[in-house]
């Protein structure tokens, strides 16, 4: 029983077939692939093959699939119970251990995805502030909140859509939108609107519209326009929040953002998400202020045992170099193929994340993302599998490299390209 088996039976009881739309494979046609197992950095398909994967579950798998030391923390969790619905010790010592990783982070607040940490923390915003505005960019995703939704990155790029059905017009109308790295049209719109704008919130590196780094001085000027005006700034970290280091990418660049949300990682492979900021700020949430959020699973033992297991194991191992080099390795042999090939093709890369683009101009914002050629796109991610090498299932998404892929990979990666 292979993928298209499977896939023609789940798409009679699953809308579309698939439990995210990600996955429905809409930018690259053909049968999603399903997965039975993963180990490191392969993973074994229900069609009989095995893939390097450089997709790693979206971003969680930084230690590759299934880690001993992680099963292991897991099922010992597991074990001692699934979900309480009240305090653990280990919530707590989870806790100090990523305020004791992110000096911006001096209390942290656990849900259970990225998509419910920003509805938080723009709630949290608007009570801090007592603001309604929220301000983002386009092509950035934050998850699929209502007033998230509006001009969205990630999937909804995939779908040809940039905003989605159903969220309301009053949602929709207190979201400001600028292009990624465009400090003007930000500083623009809170002159106009300045005193009543809660929050500006952004990738720090954006990941949903392909890898897109930010501009020399882009953060930095947010930082001082939010401040100027009395606006909170969110730094949206769920995919880059200990991806490139042993702590945030805010801590990284020097930059101090009021409120982090962090996911992905942070779960090891569990579902996870956390607010975290300075404690003037997070002391506005319930029970010790007006900003309500809860949740039946919140700081789940099992989950926050993957997550803590996982954050230990980049402390003391510190894979961040290595990860870096194989993501220059496999940039540098994508350039190297572009150019003896004569493709429009470049490869976007910061430590282990990448984005092969297909134009060769430089890709600073959603519209020169979506400049890229989508064909050769899918022409690509289909040979790459026909190859062995699972990458993400559209141009709009960044790559993973994690501590488990070896020079082995990132030249079978190269190879594989090389036939192309
Ligand atoms: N942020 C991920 C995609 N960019 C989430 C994966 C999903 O939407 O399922």
């Amino acid at each position: 029983m292979g993928s298209k088996y499977w896939f023609d039976r789940a798409k009679q009881v699953i809308p579309g077939g698939v439990n995210s739309p990600v996955r429905a494979f809409n930018a690259v046609g053909g049968t999603p692939v399903y997965f039975k197992s993963g180990k490191g950095a392969k993973v074994q398909t229900e069609d009989g093959t095995e893939l390097i994967d450089f997709c790693g579950s979206w971003g969680p798998l930084i230690l590759g699939h299934a880690r001993d030391e992680v099963v292991e923390a897991v099922s010992e969790a597991a074990a001692n119970g699934l979900s309480f619905g009240a305090n653990t010790a280990k919530e707590a010592e989870f806790a100090e251990l990523i305020c004791g990783c992110v000096p911006s982070i001096d209390m942290v607040r656990l849900v259970s995805s990225g998509t419910e940490a920003v509805m938080t923390a723009v709630r949290l915003a608007r009570g801090f502030t007592g603001r309604q505005k929220i301000i983002k960019f386009n092509g950035c995703y934050h998850g699929h909140t209502d007033y998230m939704l509006v001009a969205s990155g990630s999937g909804l790029l995939t779908g040809g859509i940039s905003s989605s059905a159903g969220v309301s017009p009053s949602a929709a109308a207190e979201v400001f939108v600028a292009p990624y790295n465009d400090l003007n049209a930000v500083q623009e719109i809170l002159r106009a609107n300045g005193d009543e704008t809660a929050a500006v919130i952004v990738e720090p590196i954006a990941g949903n519209m392909g890898l897109v780094e930010p501009a020399e001085g882009f953060l930095e000027g947010l930082r001082a326009a939010t401040a100027e005006c009395g606006a909170l700034l969110i730094f949206d970290e769920v995919i880059t929040g200990f991806r490139l280091g042993p702590t945030t990418f805010s801590t990284l660049c020097g930059i101090t953002p009021d409120i982090t949300t962090l996911g992905k990682i942070i779960g090891g492979g569990m579902p996870i998400g956390a607010i975290g900021g300075r404690r003037e700020v997070m002391e506005k949430l319930a029970p010790l202020g007006p900003v309500y959020q809860a949740g039946t699973l919140s700081g789940n033992p099992v989950a926050v045992s993957a997550g803590m297991k996982t954050l230990q194991l980049l402390r003391d191992e510190n894979p961040y170099p290595c990860m870096a080099e194989l993501g220059k390795r496999l940039a540098n042999g994508v350039d190297r193929v572009a150019a003896e090939k004569e493709l429009a093709l470049h490869c976007a890369q910061t430590g282990g994340l990448f984005t092969p683009f297909f134009r060769k101009e430089p890709v600073c914002n959603l519209d020169d993302s979506k400049a890229c050629d989508a064909e050769a796109h899918a022409r690509f991610f289909h040979h790459m599998l026909d190859h062995g090498i699972y990458t993400a299932p559209s141009s709009f998404e960044v790559s993973f490299i994690s501590a488990a892929h070896t020079e082995a990979d990132i030249d079978e990666y190269i190879q594989a390209l090389e036939t192309l």
